[in-house]
């Protein structure tokens, strides 16, 4: 079961950071690092490397790279799955009454935060954002 997963706070939903993070606290999350930063191109294409051949890949670069975004490292018992329960569905129009996404996702694409999809990629993603020395 996976203690750790990384969430990260879209350009679109910056500016509502402080409800959502409250919302992920409510939930039972603990914060265990947070920052505020720019994504360069070659970050976010290193990132999102996995989506590289699909149709929305470069649109998605340029939307992560549009604005600041928040990541966070989440701790929590079955963080993985109980986080992606907290958000919803990635299209923010099929997210459940009550989900991040539903209250604060615009698209498919701006649905305002993102989640790692398993405890391998939680690592993965924690690590390409914080060192381990900063998970306190
Ligand atoms: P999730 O973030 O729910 O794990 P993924 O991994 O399928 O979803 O997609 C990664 C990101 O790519 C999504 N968060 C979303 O912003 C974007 N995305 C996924 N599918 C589409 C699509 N059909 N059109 C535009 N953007 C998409």
């Amino acid at each position: 079961m996976s203690k750790y997963t990384l969430a990260i706070i879209k350009p679109d939903a910056v500016g509502n950071a402080g409800a959502i993070i409250a919302m992920f606290e409510k939930a039972g999350f603990r914060v265990r690092a947070m920052q505020k930063m720019n994504l360069s191109k070659g970050q976010a294409s290193a990132f999102y490397a996995v989506h590289k051949e699909r149709p929305f890949y470069s649109a998605l670069v340029d939307y992560m790279t549009s604005g600041p975004i928040v990541p966070v490292a989440l701790e929590k018992d079955n963080a993985v799955a109980d986080y992606r329960k907290l958000i919803g569905a990635t299209n923010p129009k099929d997210a459940e009454e009550g989900t991040v996404r539903a209250i604060y996702g615009k698209s498919i694409e701006a649905n305002a935060v993102h989640g790692s999809d398993s405890d391998e990629n939680a690592a993965i993603e924690t690590a390409f954002f914080f060192p381990a020395c900063e998970l306190s």
